[in-house]
């Protein structure tokens, strides 16, 4: 037998258990002990029934992700599920933990399913650029309607035990001991001599016709970009045309191009990149934590709400730090309403929206905050603003409580320096709204201690957040390199391109929406005030090229009063708005800068390239340690489309060569303080090598 598989007889009842740390993953040792099983448990005429179930935390969670990219070795999943249905004797999954990909197809090929009562159950391969490759297209199909297929399959979401229940995907929901339900299961299959279902062998019934096409246009909108969820479509559409021995020949074929095609190439990337970075280079893993039992927030304003539901969400008691009791009442009344928000929507049950609330208080006096092991300064970006606050939390926080602020830009090492306890002291910046972006920046200065980072990440992780831990340094990466693509944007309009060209140019890319139409999102006098806060450190032409300055001038703070960047109408839809060319027009006849028509290779080179310059420089100077950090934010944090994997991975794909002579080009057109390229891209490039094979 080999390894991650054993064998054992109870009675009449075999059962296969897999045990393949940390997911059981089906790696090709447990392809080969699965397909053993079932020979021996065939061969054996004292054995009547084959029952699989694994250990650990999880039924197999899917085919082996390190196994892709190369030839699978035989046995390969498809004969394995195949081997499973065929079995002239009953086959019996027991579930437990997460049942996903290959490990639920492997599940549909069982003659019964049984399922502990936290189970979740999916087919998440479109988020690995992919469809399911061991006939699940075609099963599942034959289990539940067609809509629950597609919402599975095309769309990745997985269901609960009593979901799948409801759905004929599960036999039964089982407590307490699931190596014991399943013999009794066994045990009753056979006494009562119940008929083997084969999934394979079912007619698909196409309940809702229309459900195809409705998919396909939302997903083309919902998944712009991406081909897996199409292609999804497409195969659960073959379970209804084909015979299943057909269907399943061309599901494998489709999930094959796609696993050999460069967007799931990415999106595998991105999904070892979100696992790399939890491992934080220089921070071993046995790094002691502390214990966060309470926080605190200081400052009542959006940032401050949101990420007290961070905390409440987590079941962590918050309290909340305002500056005047009508501050602290409002806070708590707009936590209220973003919990009756998410009741009304039905993805929240109200007891337990009540008990997340109640887990939030607010308070006026710093002393009340003595007992936070926790505290995460929210107030405005403002560097003496901020040391005042620092000042008062040294003075009333427990010693080892971690203070934390959430500033996107400033320096925190003089935030440290103004607790006197700067050990204690690294950056939280969260993304608006905190209650809802995965991203979480972990800013550590040089005197954070390494108990703080491996707390704060640890923390992260259990807030559900994306956490990346960066060094501190001006706007540290997401802003710096956001800056850079902004600067970007307004030279080119300056230069004559529009703001809906350099949107399109970005969408098209694959972001969900345009650097403009971003800003208008977002404000365009809270961008301003970005801006003022960066002042002295930009350029001449930066310094005038103020078409902010002169947009909030003129009244147009974007979304937010129906004119921006764009002109909006009743339902928030934009349109481009002449005053707004005009203006722009002006400006650069009032500078001297001739406008032309921009090609929108241009647009997209010089937005992109300035970023991955950028994050070249943030690696060559320790604020990250490796391009992950970089791609990952990107992908959590402003959308980079996750079929291209994040931007220093895009720049190994286009290859740093020509990224370099683009860049070369670029710094002679525009000017050499912009686009010199960074000596770390240019040795790179020269070598040969990509951010991801620095050699
Ligand atoms: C598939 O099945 C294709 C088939 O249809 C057809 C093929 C022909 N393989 O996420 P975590 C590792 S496609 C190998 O931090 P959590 C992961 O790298 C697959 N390793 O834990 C990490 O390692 P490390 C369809 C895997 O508790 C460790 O497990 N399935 C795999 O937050 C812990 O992971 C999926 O797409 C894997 N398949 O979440 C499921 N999965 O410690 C993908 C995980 O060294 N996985 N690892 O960094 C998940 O969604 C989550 O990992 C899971 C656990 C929910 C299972």
């Amino acid at each position: 037998m080999t390894d991650p598989v054993s064998f054992l007889a109870r009675g009449r009842i075999a059962i296969a258990v897999i045990d393949n740390p940390p997911v059981n993953a089906l790696s090709h040792g447990v392809r080969a002990g699965l397909v053993e099983a079932l020979a021996r448990t065939a061969a054996d005429p004292a054995l009547e029934a084959l029952v699989i179930l694994c250990r650990g935390r999880t039924f197999c969670a899917g085919a082996d992700v390190r196994e892709f990219g190369r030839p699978f070795k035989d046995p390969q999943l498809g004969e394995v599920v195949a081997r499973t249905e065929a079995s002239a004797k009953p086959v019996i999954a027991a579930l437990h933990g997460t049942a996903l990909g290959g490990g639920l197809e492997l599940a549909l090929a069982c003659h019964f399913r049984l399922a502990a009562p936290s189970t979740r159950l999916g087919l998440p391969e479109v988020k690995l650029g992919i469809i399911p490759g061991a006939a699940g297209t075609q099963r599942l199909p034959r289990l539940v309607p067609v809509r629950a297929a597609l919402t599975m399959i095309a769309e990745g979401k997985d269901v609960s035990a009593t979901e799948a229940l409801k759905l004929g995907l599960v036999d039964a929901v089982v407590e307490g001991d699931l190596e014991q339900a399943a013999f009794d299961f066994a045990e009753a299959v056979l006494t009562e001599r119940r008929p083997l279902r084969r999934t394979g062998e079912l007619t698909p019934v196409l309940d809702d016709p229309g459900a195809f096409d409705e998919f396909t246009k939302s997903l083309a909108k919902k998944q712009r970009g991406f081909l897996a969820p199409l292609e999804a479509v497409k195969a659960v559409r073959l379970a209804y045309e084909l015979p299943f021995p057909e269907g399943i020949r061309r599901e494998n074929a489709m999930c094959m191009e796609l696993l050999n095609g460069a967007q799931s190439k990415a999106q595998r990337h991105a999904f070892a990149i979100e696992r790399d970075i939890a491992r934080v280079p220089g921070l071993p893993a046995d790094t002691p934590v502390r214990a966060i039992g309470r926080c605190a927030v200081v400052g009542s304003g959006v940032m401050g709400r949101g990420i007290a539901v961070c905390f409440a969400n987590a079941g962590i008691p918050v309290t909340i730090l305002a500056h005047r009791a009508e501050s602290g009442a409002a806070a708590l009344a707009a936590i209220g309403k973003i919990y009756a928000g998410l009741v009304g929507r039905g993805s929240l049950a109200q007891a337990e929206a009540d008990r997340r609330l109640a887990l939030i208080t607010s308070t006026l006096d710093y002393p009340d905050l003595k007992n936070a092991d926790l505290v995460v300064e929210a107030v405005a970006e403002d560097l003496s603003a901020k040391q005042a606050v620092f000042a008062q939390l040294g003075a009333v926080a427990r010693a080892g409580a971690i203070l934390s602020s959430n500033t996107s830009f400033l320096d925190l090492n003089a935030l440290g320096q103004a607790s006197g306890r700067p050990a204690d002291v690294a950056g939280m910046h969260f993304f608006n709204p905190a209650q809802t972006m995965r991203l979480l920046e972990l800013v550590r200065t040089p005197a954070s201690s390494p108990e703080v980072v491996a707390t704060l990440m640890k923390l992260g992780k259990l807030l559900g957040k994306v956490a990346v831990t960066v060094g501190a340094g001006e706007g540290f990466v997401a802003n710096r390199m956001l800056s850079r693509r902004s600067r970007e944007a307004l030279f080119m309009l300056e230069e004559g391109a529009e703001p809906s060209q350099i949107d399109r140019v970005l969408t098209d890319f694959g972001f969900p929406l345009g650097p403009l139409a971003v800003q208008d999102l977002g404000g365009l006098d809270v961008v301003l005030a970005t801006r003022r806060a960066r002042f002295a450190q930009l350029s001449p032409r930066e310094r005038s090229a103020d078409l902010l300055e002169q947009l909030t001038a003129a009244g147009r703070l974007g979304q937010k009063n129906g004119k921006g960047w764009y002109r909006y109408d009743a339902e928030r839809r934009p349109s481009p708005d002449p005053e707004v060319a005009q203006l722009i027009a002006r400006h650069a006849a009032a500078r001297g800068i001739a406008q032309r028509t921009l090609a929108d290779a241009e647009v997209l080179e010089r937005c992109l390239y300035a970023m991955i310059n950028e994050g070249a420089r943030l690696i060559e100077a320790g604020l990250v340690a490796r391009p992950h950090e970089i791609d990952v934010i990107w992908l959590h944090g402003f959308g980079f489309p996750a079929y291209r994997g994040g931007p220093m991975y895009y720049a190994d794909q286009v290859g740093l060569p020509t990224v370099h002579e683009r860049l070369l080009h670029y710094a002679a057109q525009v000017g050499p303080e912009y686009f010199t390229p960074a000596p770390l891209l240019a040795r790179l490039a020269g070598e040969g090598r990509g951010f991801y094979e620095p050699g």
